[in-house]
């Protein structure tokens, strides 16, 4: 899979890519990030990425022409497949897991990361681009939300990650069974008078999994209610639709 990333600060992206199961799935050639930055592809001599807002208004305004030329450079870097479009942007589809798992299909993204108030319009159109955010907080640009759907996207890239863990993944459709995870605990079995539950050092492993199971509903019941609301019983599958965008 090629990752393509539009920004202006190319710099934020470097120590991500360098490190951990980035740097090991492109050891691998499982995947390839390309950074590119925006400012290249101006043309006037101040390299200008932003202006005033049209009918006024606070804020600046990320330019179309930049990004739709950066857009195309990387398009035809490989002819034939122009790749998804993902604009991160507030407004867009909330990013989870089974976005992440869609865009996993994909043999090429090329993720807009704007920085300021906002955005031309004609970005949207003119590149089919999708707006994607990660969630209901205000961040102070995009990187981190391209950084976020790389991340999520590329250790569901086969072989990525160890065999064990994508195998649980297949087939659960979601890990856990759609639940949050089970307390955990290692050694030493006791620590600062705390012990840990007896259960787990008694070597029943029926009764160890059915405490287990146990834990991760009441915790998920508790925590994060709308997980169970959404779960047809028995299945763990998550059914939540969000709306068209
Ligand atoms: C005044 C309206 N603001 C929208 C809430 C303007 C605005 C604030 C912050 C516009 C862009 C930004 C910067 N954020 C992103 O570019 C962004 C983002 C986010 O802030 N939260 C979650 N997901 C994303 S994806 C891109």
């Amino acid at each position: 899979m090629r990752v393509d990333v539009i920004t202006i600060f190319p710099e934020m992206f470097a120590g991500v890519v360098s490190t951990s199961i980035w740097r090991i799935a492109q050891e691998k050639g499982l995947l390839q990030v390309v950074l590119t930055d925006l400012r290249e592809y101006t043309t006037d001599k101040h390299h200008k990425v932003d202006d005033r807002p049209f009918g006024g208004g606070p804020g600046m305004v990320l330019k179309v022409e930049p990004v739709v030329r950066a857009a195309r450079a990387v398009q035809a870097q490989q002819p034939g497949q122009p790749g998804r479009v993902l604009l991160m942007c507030p407004q867009g589809r909330v990013f989870d897991q089974a976005l992440a798992r869609e865009l996993a299909g994909e043999e090429r993204l090329i993720l807009i990361a704007p920085r300021y108030e906002g955005y031309d319009e004609r970005i949207v159109e003119i590149l089919g681009a999708e707006r994607v955010s990660i969630g209901d907080y205000v961040l102070t640009g995009g990187e981190l939300p391209a950084m976020v759907v790389i991340d999520a996207v590329a250790r569901l890239q086969p072989g990525v990650l160890g065999d064990e863990e994508s195998v649980v993944w297949e087939s659960f459709g979601e890990e856990n069974g759609g639940l949050l995870e089970y307390p955990q605990y290692t050694r030493p079995a006791e620590f600062e008078g705390r012990s840990v539950p007896e259960v787990l050092v008694s070597g029943d492993h029926g009764k160890v999994e059915r405490w287990r199971r146990e834990q991760a509903r009441e915790r998920t019941a508790r925590m994060r209610p709308d997980l169970i609301e959404n779960q047809e019983p028995g299945d763990g599958a998550n059914r939540s639709a969000p709306p068209e965008r």
